[in-house]
């Protein structure tokens, strides 16, 4: 597959993703190029987040592009599960789109919809700049092809999203239920981490693997990742762009003054 993140989760036992949340392609360039070959254990995708980061469409172009062409997929998560912002960042060069908020089969059916072009959905067709962000790809494989493997991801993140879970992950079309572990918390007013947290993370992994659908998680680092590894996730984000600036800084900063 054209789709770095799709090839991943089909031929690597885990998919390894970071948050990008500045605008900025160097920022994600100069990651992707320290790390390994995704075949070889670096990172298949990138979360552009479009929802919370300080990226909007005008940065879409840009850090698809960036990514693509460093040979990870570039899945943007638009701040809200609406056609026409899932049709500008697939539009833009996205491999795949994140939405936030699913509570229902028919939220993840109407995703799926808005990321297909008819006759399986109702994506409006506008690929002028559409392939650029897929080494190789030649428009007119674009429209056959690769289309039809962008990845579709949506958030389980709520309790309704919990509670419906199984007709969720049934979804024709749906690639991966990710779970948004703060919200999941915040929404259902339950401790981050705790007994009911938990027993819900687990039953949206149970969902995902009755279903043959993959299961992804945000973590909050390495060792939160490994866990969850640990417990039979296909697919983590290990920190975030900001996190590693801030946390790398004061480390040094810790080591100059000896303490
Ligand atoms: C969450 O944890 O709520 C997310 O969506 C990841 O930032």
């Amino acid at each position: 597959s054209s789709i770095s993140l799709r090839s991943a989760l089909e031929t690597t036992p885990v998919a390894y993703g970071f948050w990008l949340t500045l605008p900025s392609a160097p920022v994600a360039k100069t990651i992707l190029r320290r790390s390994p070959e995704f075949s070889e254990g670096g990172f298949s995708w990138v979360l552009v987040d479009a929802e919370h980061g300080l990226i909007n469409d005008s940065h879409y172009y840009e850090l698809t592009n960036a990514v693509g062409h460093e040979g990870a997929s570039p899945i943007i998560r638009v701040p809200w599960p609406e056609e026409w912002m899932i049709k500008r960042a697939l539009d833009a060069g996205a491999h795949g789109v994140m939405t936030p908020m699913c509570h229902s089969a028919e939220d993840a059916a109407k995703v799926v919809s808005y990321c297909k072009y008819p006759p399986v959905g109702v994506r409006g067709y506008g690929p002028m700049f559409t392939p650029h962000s897929f080494p190789g790809v030649k428009p007119a494989e674009y429209d056959e092809k690769t289309h039809n493997e962008v990845m579709v991801i949506v958030q389980i993140e709520s309790r309704p999203g919990v509670e419906n879970v199984e007709e969720i992950a049934k979804v024709e079309g749906l690639d991966v239920l990710f779970i948004g572990p703060f919200d999941l918390a915040k929404q259902m007013r339950v401790t981050r981490g705790g007994e009911e947290h938990e027993t819900a993370i687990q039953r949206v992994l149970n969902a995902a693997r009755s279903a043959g659908k993959k299961a992804a998680i945000f973590c909050s680092d390495g060792d939160d990742a490994l866990r969850r590894i640990q417990q039979g996730f296909d697919m983590v984000s290990i920190t975030t762009d900001v996190a590693v600036f801030g946390d790398g800084m004061l480390n040094e900063l810790e080591k100059a003054k000896g303490s």
